[in-house]
């Protein structure tokens, strides 16, 4: 049977193996029905490329990589908050922004007031901006809902925006984000619907694949993330956990503690917090669009990551409030720029490692058996991916080896 396609003359950073780009120069890549199956050297092709395959085609020496993984944003969401961005150039706090009732409450109403298809067209383009930045495979939190049905709203909208690009995305129900106005006195019960309703109907309408929660003085307590993971535990779902960010409340043990896809953030961890999710297999995933735009000072423990063999990912965290970041390759600018991340490890980060913390074994490294989600870039160096700043690089983009550049 012929390969439907195959790529030829690549410089192929597989990303396979355990560290480093997997790089094969002189590379040949072949797909067939969305599966790689062939992943090699032009040399060992096992026949002429006529016979292997349907097509054909030179990429000059181009890069060839996975489709990149954003394994963290929240884009969907209705509004903006550029009159939040200009309340802190004025000296105001993210913190005292939200304990005024701005933050991500603001958000709240405005997607709240969205229509669907309203909430869809707003938030369409965000994703399609991560796309024509090579990202294949996405992940959506909701969160800007706080009430059920806007829930379920939001997690349909980031289904609606995968099929509509031809890509990939997964939902994570994200239900303890911040407590809703008219629950602000009855935080307890808020927390008792959430995890006694919200959690089987989502489930039951399949429409999550994990849940978060924001562990923060300004958010949720460890207690209440407990009940939350134990109620999403019991359901079969997987977490994630917004850890440690702004203050060290041991989130990344916490979300270790539940077998946690990953924590998130982690300014804060500390030496215990990195063992934990070292034992556990979480992986950290590390965003530095929202310490850049909250201008932290704090930088998550890269070292002892390391040093732990803790896999580190890197995403937008595309978020109105804190991080409008619509490149993730920006991201990994930031992350190789502001915490000293090798180039490999920001791209490792953003694809294998990334894949890890959606719970993905079939994608983020190229390699036979693997979806082919490819991108050939305008470049020839992986370094360049975390080296330019800001432009556009993708040439041509495949998700399932179909062609879905917009
Ligand atoms: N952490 C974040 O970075 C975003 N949510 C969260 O839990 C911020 C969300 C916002 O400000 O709208
Ligand atoms: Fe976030």
């Amino acid at each position: 049977m012929r390969w439907d396609h195959l790529l030829l003359d690549c410089t192929l950073a597989t990303l396979a193996g355990d560290d480093g780009y997997g790089l094969i120069e002189h590379a040949a890549l072949g797909w067939r029905d969305g599966t790689i199956t062939y992943a090699g050297t032009v040399h060992d092709l096992p026949g002429t490329p006529d016979a292997l395959a349907t097509t054909s085609e030179s990429v000059h020496g181009a890069l060839v990589t996975p489709g990149l993984v954003d394994c963290h944003t929240h884009l969907v969401f209705g509004g903006e908050r550029a009159n939040e961005f200009e309340m802190r150039l004025q000296g105001e706090s993210y913190e005292a922004i939200s304990r005024a009732g701005g933050g991500i409450v603001s958000s709240v109403r405005a997607t709240r007031a969205a229509s669907e298809d309203g909430l869809f067209e707003q938030s369409l383009p965000r994703a399609r901006a991560l796309l024509r930045d090579g990202v294949t495979t996405l992940e959506i939190k909701s969160g800007y809902g706080l009430d059920l049905a806007t829930e379920m709203k939001m997690l349909r909208v980031a289904r609606r925006i995968g099929s509509a690009l031809g890509i990939s995305v997964r939902t994570t129900l994200l239900g303890l984000h911040a407590l809703p106005p008219e629950f602000s006195t009855r935080r307890n019960d808020y927390i008792a619907m959430v995890c006694d309703e919200w959690l089987p109907a989502v489930a039951e309408a399949g429409l999550a694949d994990a849940v978060d929660a924001f562990c923060e003085g300004i958010a949720f307590a460890p207690e209440e993330v407990r009940r939350y993971f134990g109620a999403a535990s019991k359901l079969g779902l997987r977490v994630k956990l917004h850890a440690d960010q702004l203050s060290n409340l041991g989130g990344a043990a916490l979300a270790a503690g539940y077998g946690g896809l990953s924590a998130d953030h982690l300014e804060c961890t500390d030496a215990a917090g990195v063992a934990a999710m070292a034992r556990a297999g979480t992986v950290a995933v590390l965003l530095p669009g929202s310490y850049y735009a909250l201008r932290e000072t704090r930088t998550p423990p890269i070292a002892a990551f390391r040093e732990h063999g803790v896999a580190m990912a890197v995403a937008t965290d595309l978020n109105p409030g804190t991080s409008p970041l619509r490149s993730l390759r920006l991201a990994l600018n930031m992350a190789s720029t502001l915490f000293r991340l090798t180039a490999a490890e920001s791209l490792r980060g953003a694809s294998v490692n990334a894949a890890r913390a959606l719970g993905l074994g079939d994608r983020g490294a190229l390699a036979v058996g693997r979806r082919a989600d490819v991108v050939i870039w305008k470049a020839r160096q992986p370094a360049e991916l975390a080296y330019w700043i800001g432009g556009s690089l993708a040439q041509r983009v495949f998700a399932g080896g179909a062609d879905v550049l917009p």
